[in-house]
């Protein structure tokens, strides 16, 4: 059969830009599709087109909540054309009802194990609404994704994605990892991550893991078979890491320049609530400035919105990213993403604003706060995000994070311009919320109609 996998996005989210990321997603799917078929894939991110015209048999399409309702459109037009369509993905995982009213199957999880099975049955004519596997896929026996598939050539740093873990052990209310790839980490063998680095061109790697130093012996083992390969990397990591020297040495020498860091709260009860962090600003300023006196930066991960948050949150933020001089900052906006226990009381107290999932990106303001008004959160947001990336403040917080060298100056001064751009106030967000004819209940037809 002929297939073709799209992980759609909105024309108003491309960004074939120095600072992308490129997807593994679609290049392990591939990888998971027996030989006999001849496979295509298409990253709308990159500007790619789907040619809805084109000689497929079977599309496959893997959506998260932001790109979901691009993804049903373009799953309308294929089945006008009578193709068969599969979604996959988070959202199709945690809202599996809705995503087959636009298509002929949803995989429910991971689709090492199932996706075979999907194309058998499709070839056999007995294709079945839902694949869900009983348990979570033993990631000893994966296969490698088809890195011939993965467009890593865009931008400045081009980079290699790989993953070599799923599941976190955190559990933590707004997100949906745990709750989909469950809360043990399970690992790749080592051998075959080293395998698949050694056979990426590229110089730079970006660790899709939630937090590759989430079993530090694990990482450790890791990171001491990846010196001698001499990559440079980015990652996701708790900022537990710092604790441990040997660690975070090893991290260095194998090539870890920057980690992404989800602190999410900087006020008193919001800290206490995510075991994930250290448990006072000055304890989590320190672990910063352990990480760049061994040449690794912090993207400091925020999140505001939360129902621990008052006014001061901003200011306590702002404390935070000053003396720590992070080198650079995710600022969130609680976002109730579907399955999550955060989605589940929102609703109910009747806190989300809108329901239309293209505004679900996590930079936009759609719920009612516990203790701050939507404005204020608004107001917040904008002011510390244009704050952060003011040339005085990149200026101000350059020196710890350059001093290693050449790279890191680059990597500092190119991240933190691009963000720049990106937080200008042209690109500034609002409040969205539905307007009164269209309630907040959660029916999709409302933006996309199923066929
Ligand atoms: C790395 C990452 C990023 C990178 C993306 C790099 C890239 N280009 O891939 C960066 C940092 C840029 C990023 C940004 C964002 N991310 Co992100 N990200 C992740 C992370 C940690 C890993 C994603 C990944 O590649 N996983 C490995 C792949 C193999 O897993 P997978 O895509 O789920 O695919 C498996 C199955 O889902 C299934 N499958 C998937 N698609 C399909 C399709 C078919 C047909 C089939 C059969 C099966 C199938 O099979 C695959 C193999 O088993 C996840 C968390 C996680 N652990 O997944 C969050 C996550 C996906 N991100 C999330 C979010 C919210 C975002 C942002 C909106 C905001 C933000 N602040 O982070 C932006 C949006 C970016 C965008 N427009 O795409 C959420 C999504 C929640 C949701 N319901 O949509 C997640 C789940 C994290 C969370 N906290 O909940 N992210
Ligand atoms: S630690 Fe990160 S990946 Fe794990 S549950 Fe919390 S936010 Fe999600």
């Amino acid at each position: 059969m002929k297939i073709l996998l799209i992980a759609p996005c909105s024309a108003q989210e491309q960004r074939p830009d120095s600072m992308d990321i490129p997807q593994l997603t679609l290049s392990l799917i591939a990888a998971l599709t027996p030989p006999e078929h001849e496979i295509q894939i298409i990253e709308e991110a990159y500007g790619e087109k789907v040619n809805f015209d084109g000689d497929f048999d079977v599309v496959g399409i893997s959506i998260m909540t932001q790109t979901c309702i691009r993804g049903y459109q373009i799953a309308n037009e294929f089945k006008k054309r009578g193709k068969i369509v599969v979604f996959g993905g988070i959202h199709a995982t945690s809202m599996p009802e809705e995503s087959i009213r636009f298509g002929n199957s949803v995989v429910i999880g991971e689709a090492e194990g199932l996706w075979d099975i999907v194309l058998d049955d499709i070839k056999h004519n007995r294709l079945k609404p839902f694949y869900k596997l009983d348990q979570l896929p033993d990631l000893q026996n994966h296969v490698s994704p088809r890195r011939d598939l993965i467009k890593c050539s865009s931008g400045k740093f081009s980079i290699a994605p790989i993953e070599t873990t799923r599941g976190c052990p955190y559990n933590c209310d707004f997100c949906t990892v745990s709750r989909f790839f469950g809360t043990k980490q399970r690992h790749k063998p080592i051998r075959d991550i080293i395998a698949d680095i050694e056979s990426c061109k590229e110089k730079n790697l970006f660790f899709l893991d939630d937090n590759i130093t989430g079993d530090k012996r694990f990482a450790k083992e890791l990171f001491g078979e990846m010196i001698p390969r001499k990559k440079l990397w980015v990652g996701q990591a708790s900022i537990q890491v710092a604790n441990d020297a040997e660690l975070v040495r090893l991290a260095y020498k194998s090539g870890c320049r920057a980690l992404l860091i989800g602190f999410e709260s900087m006020s008193d009860s919001g800290i206490d609530q995510y075991r994930k962090t250290l448990k006072t600003i000055d304890e989590n300023i320190l672990a910063v400035k352990k990480l760049q006196d061994n040449g690794i930066m912090t993207m400091a991960s925020l999140i505001f919105g939360l129902d621990s948050d008052t006014p001061e949150v901003f200011d306590l933020a702002h404390d935070f990213l000053t003396r720590s001089k992070a080198a650079f900052f995710q600022a969130c906006v609680l976002t109730p993403y579907p399955g999550t226990p955060v989605f589940n009381k929102l609703l109910s107290q009747k806190r989300i604003l809108t329901d239309d999932w293209n505004r679900f990106d996590a930079s936009k303001v759609i719920i009612r706060p516990e203790s701050i008004s939507p404005d204020e959160l608004l107001d917040g947001y904008n002011k510390i995000k244009w704050h952060f990336y003011s040339n005085r403040s990149i200026l101000k917080r350059s020196y710890p994070n350059i001093k290693i060298g050449f790279f890191e100056a680059l990597l500092y001064f190119t991240l933190n311009k691009g963000y720049q751009k990106r937080n200008n106030p042209s690109s500034f967000s609002q409040v969205y919320q539905n307007n009164h004819d269209n309630p907040v209940d959660f029916n999709v037809a409302k933006y996309v109609h199923p066929l």
